[in-house]
């Protein structure tokens, strides 16, 4: 891991490779836990409206004790990706999770390394993949006494704070919003957009806020239609950081072809479901900025791994966010955390989700948030919270 490094220039990135140290840990039983927690406010996207963050998390239990947690970012619904809160629940009961016991009873037990090579023999579910990982890491992190953002390369104690705001019904309402998330302090603003809900939402929050970072997020709600491309083009006017996933994800080519006909830089996210495809976007110039998402590639280990390729080719990266609960969001500032998050993420507090978060709040300070240093996740659920939330627990174990 040590020539990353030279790519990077960031003696930071020099990470210690955790294989020799990392214990094996024996799972006892995976506990497949569904939480609905209520958004604060209703977030719209160009893909749909969500009411409630729904999740499936993975709670491993060790024999002998000890535990991991693990936050599936899968939504209640197929919009966003095709995957989804029951699928996800589904597949891990069914294959991923008797997989995994099954190579641990073949190997004497299993590493957050073995998790991606005992699941490959099965198709897509990335974020449900991810979650299992993001368990078995945190489980094993926990009992080396090692935090997720030291595993990870992290280099800093704390990262800038960004907020997505979704569609609004009027401007009015939407630069209230903006207005707000600015006076709280967050370093910068995303807003999602879609044809018809563009240029004049851009311009208006703009005029209002001329001195705020901001970029917008259209979830692939456009084609390389005369008034799309207008449209894209016309937002060159507002010094945006950079307009994300304006295409169809599997539309590199279409991506690399607008990128020609637009000065905002294009960021990429649905598109970039691993390390092989984040090469492969930059390298056809499709774009040149990378949203990383663990659970859109498949886990953090994936993720990091994203990361390193996008420093080799000095393309910046930035955390994007899936709504998580504590748990997720822990993880992610870890992440960010990583020499190449140049931008600021998806990463809000608790607080713009959650009246109550599933973990103690992530609290901003200053626009920032801490980067948790205990071990394995630094956060765990609270048992409040796991009784007001929970809505089924199923046990999955290997008899
Ligand atoms: O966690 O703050 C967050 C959500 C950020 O906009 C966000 N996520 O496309 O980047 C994205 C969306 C995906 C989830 S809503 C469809
Ligand atoms: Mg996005």
């Amino acid at each position: 891991m040590i020539e990353r490094s030279a790519g990077l220039g960031h003696p930071h990135l020099a990470r210690p490779s955790f294989d020799a140290v990392e214990p094996d840990v024996t799972i006892d039983a995976v506990e497949l836990r569904r939480v609905r927690l209520p958004l604060v406010a209703p977030f719209h996207t160009a893909r749909g409206r969500q009411d409630a963050r729904e999740a499936v998390l993975v709670h491993l239990l060790l024999a002998g004790g000890g535990d991991g947690w693990g936050e599936c970012v899968a939504e209640s619904e197929p919009r966003y990706s095709a995957e989804y809160t029951d699928g996800a629940e589904t597949v891990l009961r069914q294959f991923l999770v008797p997989a995994l016991l099954a190579w641990q009873r073949s190997h004497g037990g299993v590493t957050p390394d073995d998790v991606a090579t005992a699941l490959a023999p099965f198709a897509g579910h990335a974020m449900a993949k991810a979650a299992l990982e993001m368990a078995v890491l945190d489980a094993s992190l926990r009992v080396l006494g090692t935090s997720f953002a030291q595993r990870l390369g992290a280099v800093r104690d704390a990262i800038d704070s960004g907020v997505a705001v979704g569609l609004h019904a009027s401007i009015a309402d939407l630069l209230d919003t903006v207005g707000r998330h600015v006076d709280e302090g967050y370093r910068r603003v995303k807003l999602k957009i879609e044809p018809d809900a563009d240029v004049e939402v851009v311009r208006a929050v703009r005029e209002r806020f001329p001195d705020t970072m901001l970029q917008v997020d259209a979830n692939g709600a456009y084609s390389l239609r005369d008034d799309h491309v207008a449209a894209l083009r016309a937002l060159d006017d507002f010094d945006l950081a950079l307009v994300e996933q304006p295409l169809a994800p599997d539309d590199l080519t279409g991506h690399a072809a607008l990128a020609r006909q637009i000065r905002t830089p294009i960021c990429l996210d649905e598109s970039i479901t691993s390390a092989r495809t984040a090469e492969l976007a930059v390298d056809l110039a499709a774009c040149s900025i990378v949203n990383v998402k663990a659970g859109r590639v498949g886990g953090y280990l994936e993720a990091v791994r994203v990361h390193d390729a996008c420093a080799a080719r000095g393309v910046p990266v930035w955390c994007g966010g899936m709504l998580e609960t504590g748990l997720g969001r822990a993880a992610n500032i870890a992440l960010a955390a990583l020499p190449g998050f140049t931008l600021p993420g998806d990463i809000s507090a608790s607080a713009r989700y959650f009246a109550e978060d599933l973990t103690e709040p992530f609290v901003l300070d200053d626009g920032r948030l801490a980067v948790p240093r205990g071990p394995g996740l630094g956060v765990s659920p609270t048992r409040s919270a796991l009784r007001a939330f929970t809505t089924s627990v199923e046990l999955v174990r290997d008899y």
